[in-house]
């Protein structure tokens, strides 16, 4: 996959995409990131890439014209190479549609994404109408600006990239993947302070330890975040375990 992402700030994704599983990713070349300067599609002499709100008010606008160009640019030069099929265009701002695993399985699919990062203060409402497919929030709280979204969105979607992970089995677990929140891990030693593993998963009873793990997700997501229950596949024996748990809460 090929992830270009169009920025103010360049200089803040030193870092994130040089360590651990990223690095790892990069280097197998099973994902490459470009970043792209929005300040370099502008050509008057200061470069200027925002301006004042028409109507008034306070804060800056992001220009059409640069963010328009850039992506342009990225379009021919991506839709030259073979196999190419859809090109989401993704706009980064508080107003976009709240992120997901799902949504990061979905764009997991494609062979190119171009990420936008906006600005709080606002981006010209033509960018919206008129070049990009999607727009995607991480939350309802607000950032000063979409680059640390994009950096949370690409970090989600290259961790389930075929062959980034170590085995194809630890993505499965995550917590989310399953609709539920992931059940407890230990390790070494078997007691700490007096704090022991729970005896089950010392059993090398694997179907056990299955079960022990599938109850501990539904009881922590019943705890932490009972609205996903509702979404979640239970069998029907959780389902019932969960209504009777809820019953007695
Ligand atoms: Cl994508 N951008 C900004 N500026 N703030 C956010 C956000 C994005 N998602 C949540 N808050």
């Amino acid at each position: 996959m090929q992830i270009h992402i169009l920025t103010l700030f360049p200089e803040m994704f030193q870092g994130p995409f040089n360590t651990g599983i990223f690095q790892r990713a990069i280097d197998r070349k099973l994902v490459r990131v470009s970043i792209h300067n929005i300040r370099d599609y502008t050509h008057d002499k200061h470069h200027t890439a925002d301006d004042y709100a028409y109507g008034g008010g306070a804060g800056m606008v992001l220009k059409p014209e640069p963010i328009f160009e850039a992506v342009e640019s990225l379009k021919s030069e991506i839709q030259g190479e073979e196999g190419v099929g859809a090109l989401p265009i993704i706009l980064l701002t508080p107003k976009g549609r709240l992120f997901s695993q799902e949504i990061g399985g979905e764009l997991s699919k494609y062979s190119h994404l171009i990420l936008i990062c906006g600005h709080y203060e606002g981006i010209d409402e033509r960018v919206h109408q008129h070049l990009v497919t999607d727009e995607i929030s991480i939350g309802d709280y607000v950032l000063s600006g979409g680059e640390l979204a994009a950096m949370v969105v690409v970090d989600a979607v290259v961790r389930l990239l075929p062959g980034v992970l170590g085995s194809e089995v630890s993505a499965v677990d995550d917590s989310h993947a399953t609709g539920l929140l992931e059940y407890p891990q230990y390790t070494r030693p078997a007691e700490y302070r007096g704090w022991s593993v729970p005896e089950v998963l010392l059993s090398g009873n694997h179907s056990q330890i299955a079960k022990w793990r599938r109850e501990q997700s539904i009881l922590r997501t019943l705890e932490r975040r009972p609205e996903l229950l509702d979404k979640a596949s239970l069998s029907s024996e959780e389902r019932k375990l969960v209504d009777r748990l809820k019953g007695e809460a």
